[in-house]
């Protein structure tokens, strides 16, 4: 080990000075693995000594790209182990694969690298093992910082074997003359203080910016001009207030459009249930909406194919396309639904809404069909302004912040009706279930006042917001 020690600090891959590292520390000891390549005999006496020091057994083993790619390879040579590659980047041609090789599902896969910090790099790299039905429970790796990696790979199902600690070189190469006193109390003490480096999360990371991040900000983050707009009249008008206008008549409507209208972002519509719709119907409620600034939704739920959906957006006795901002689909049918609807939609500068999740109790709109709204809205975000969604702050992944979450099923009290909706109130819906528009039916519309009402529930829904951001 000394010698291998030395050999390391004679070719310059542990050097000493004030170096930032992947974990976004700074450290006073820095090493470069990458170096060992230019020295066959190193790479050979480093790969045996890492194997030697694993005892649990393994069919396959994967080396952490990029460099302990190199060892992973001398590894699998010199003792006839098969290798898998794990790809940092995924073609989006060819076959896509994550992990190249051939290997069978159940098959044990001991992961190599050349230091551990945090463990995050190891992490990276078992989860898409994992996901192709490997086992990885070993990983083992030349240099252990002993920064927490041993720790937060042991709360990942992971044990860390490692060949020597940062701590053990730094005596070695004092006791050889190769370091100063003083620097070495400064390393001591460095990992002394350093000893818990937190696995760092981009998805947590993403979703705790954009639970602080403004409208404002977001609106210029959108990439659809009515996404923008709706931003910015939410921040103008001081409301995440959507109404969900689901009264009897047209006539109706207009009369509480009215009467909700300074309290609004949006006005939500279901215009196939009025008896009273004539083709004038868009250019009325367009007029109050340009008067009290707000934007129009019209809640179709498109769940059709590409080509039908044009035509239903586009014709029909409701021309949906001419009067409202916003529509929104199903992804039932796949992708081709957006595709149809923005053909028609954004030479007309609107946008839509993807249906992620529902309200309703028993609906089928989670896990992985929420994950592929995610998806196809990212694939079409100069169209898809955002989701209908219920509990995004729960959804595994980040969500872009320039998405826009509006949440159906609000109420001042949580409960329900008695055909399987569900009620949250505007605090839980903007503060703890991360959504930005509250959609609220009749919970303003059957009121004696709704205007009074309405104004209300905007005021909640703006102070969740309020306190969400600080
Ligand atoms: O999952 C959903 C999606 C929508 S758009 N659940 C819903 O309730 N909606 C709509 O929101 C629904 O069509 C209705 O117009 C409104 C909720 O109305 P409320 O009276 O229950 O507040």
């Amino acid at each position: 080990m000394e010698s291998l020690v030395l050999k390391l600090h004679e070719i310059s891959a542990v050097k000493f000075g004030n170096f930032k590292l992947k974990s976004g520390i700074f450290s006073p000891v820095y090493i470069d693995l990458r170096l060992i390549v230019s020295y066959p005999s190193l790479l050979r006496d480093i790969s045996q000594a890492l194997i030697s020091s694993v005892s649990a057994s393994y069919d396959v083993v994967c080396g952490v790209p990029y460099t302990a790619l190199p060892i992973a390879t001398c590894v699998s040579v010199y003792n006839e182990v098969p290798m898998v590659m794990r790809r940092k980047e995924i073609k989006d041609y060819g076959t896509s694969k994550a992990i190249e090789g051939d290997f069978k599902k159940d098959q044990v896969c001991l992961i190599i690298e050349d230091l551990v910090t945090s463990g995050a790099s190891v992490l990276e790299t078992a989860a898409p093992l994992r996901a192709v039905g490997l086992k990885v429970s070993d990983a083992v790796v030349l240099i252990d910082r002993e920064q927490g990696g041993r720790e937060n790979l042991e709360g990942n199902g992971i044990k860390l074997h490692s060949l020597i600690k940062l701590s053990e070189m730094v005596r070695i190469l004092k006791d050889n003359g190769k370091l100063d006193n003083e620097t070495e109390v400064m390393v001591l003490k460095f990992l002394e203080e350093n000893r818990h480096v937190a696995v760092p999360s981009p998805a947590k990371e993403v979703k705790e910016k954009t639970r602080f991040l403004g409208y404002e900000e977001r609106a210029k983050l959108s990439k659809n001009a009515t996404g923008k707009r709706l931003f910015e009249v939410m921040v103008e008008k001081e409301t995440n207030l959507c109404v969900a206008a689901d009264v009897g008549t047209a006539a109706e409507l207009l009369e509480l459009a009215e009467k909700v209208g300074p309290e609004i972002c949006l006005l939500k519509t279901h215009v196939d249930i009025f008896p009273d719709f004539t083709p004038d119907f868009g250019s009325k409620l367009r007029s109050i909406a340009d008067k009290h600034n707000f934007l129009i939704f019209e809640d179709r739920k498109f769940a059709d194919i590409g080509n039908t959906v044009t035509m239903q957006y586009e014709g029909g006795i409701f021309r949906i396309a001419d009067w409202s901002d916003i529509t929104n689909a199903h992804i039932i049918s796949g992708p081709g639904i957006v595709d149809g609807l923005k053909l028609k939609g954004l030479p007309r500068g609107r946008g839509l809404l993807l249906l992620a999740e529902m309200s309703s109790a028993g609906n089928l709109a989670k896990g992985d069909y929420t994950a592929a709204a995610v998806k196809i809205a990212e694939e079409h975000s100069d169209f898809v302004i955002g989701f209908i969604s219920v509990n995004p702050a729960s959804w595994p992944g980040s969500v872009n912040p320039a998405f826009i979450q509006a949440t159906p099923g609000v109420q001042m009290v949580s409960g329900g009706d008695n055909l399987g909706q569900q009620y949250n109130t505007p605090h839980s819906v903007i503060h703890d279930r991360g959504s930005d528009i509250i959609i609220v039916g009749r919970g303003i519309i059957k009121a004696k006042n709704p205007a009074e009402v309405a104004r209300e529930y905007r005021l909640q829904g703006w102070n969740a917001y309020l306190a969400r951001r600080s």
